[in-house]
């Protein structure tokens, strides 16, 4: 059959592919260490930026014309890329476990009620080893034992991140961080 790694390896450049295996190997460590289903992490995490690489125009064209949050585009270009992969592996890949597609699709904005695939992916991505985000070690550590704390963790660094860039914050990464603090207190 189709090898998805050579695919994925195909769609994006070195160091996105180099990301893109950190991810899937911190995804599998999540996924044993808080008992999510490690075939469904694997691809997931392999998936996750298969779209990382197109240009804006593209993405933007996608989004117009295809069935998409209506507010998605009026957010930073950086949101994009995730709702659109979990829509190209479906339709290009035929991938179509509804987990795997909810875990790439939310993998940059987060959501309310994320299911145990979404916050092993969303983690994976904000602590893979080569990030050096200000916090990052913080979260790592709290991903030793408590999942919940270190996604609620790295929501609220991207949260400060923005604000602090005067950047816009798209409703559904503030609602994702309202939900875990309810989850979490
Ligand atoms: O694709 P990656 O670089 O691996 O990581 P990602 O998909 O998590 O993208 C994260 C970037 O998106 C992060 O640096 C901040 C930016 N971003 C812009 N607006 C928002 C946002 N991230 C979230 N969660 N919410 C936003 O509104
Ligand atoms: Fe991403
Ligand atoms: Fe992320
Ligand atoms: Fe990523």
């Amino acid at each position: 059959g189709m090898n998805l790694k050579q695919i994925v390896k195909d769609e994006l450049n070195r160091s996105r592919f180099e990301h893109t295996e950190r991810v899937v190997d911190t995804a599998l460590i999540l996924a044993k260490r808080f008992g999510a289903d490690p075939v469904k992490a694997e691809q997931a995490a392999l998936l996750h930026d298969i779209c990382k690489c197109w240009s804006e125009e593209k993405l933007k064209e996608h989004i117009v014309r295809g069935d998409y949050p209506n507010d998605l585009l009026q957010y930073n270009k950086e949101l994009w890329h995730a709702p659109v992969g979990a829509y190209v592996v479906q339709k290009d890949l035929g991938i179509v476990d509804k987990e795997v597609l909810d875990a790439i699709c939310y993998h940059t904005s987060g959501r309310p009620h994320m299911t145990l695939l979404d916050k092993v992916i969303f983690v994976a991505d904000y602590m893979e080893p080569a990030r050096r985000f200000p916090g990052v070690e913080e979260v790592r550590q709290l991903a030793e034992s408590d999942l919940d704390r270190a996604l609620l963790k790295s929501l609220d660094n991207t949260l400060l991140f923005l604000i602090q860039k005067g950047m816009t914050v798209y409703p559904l990464t503030l609602s994702a961080r309202n939900n875990m603090v309810e989850q979490v207190h």
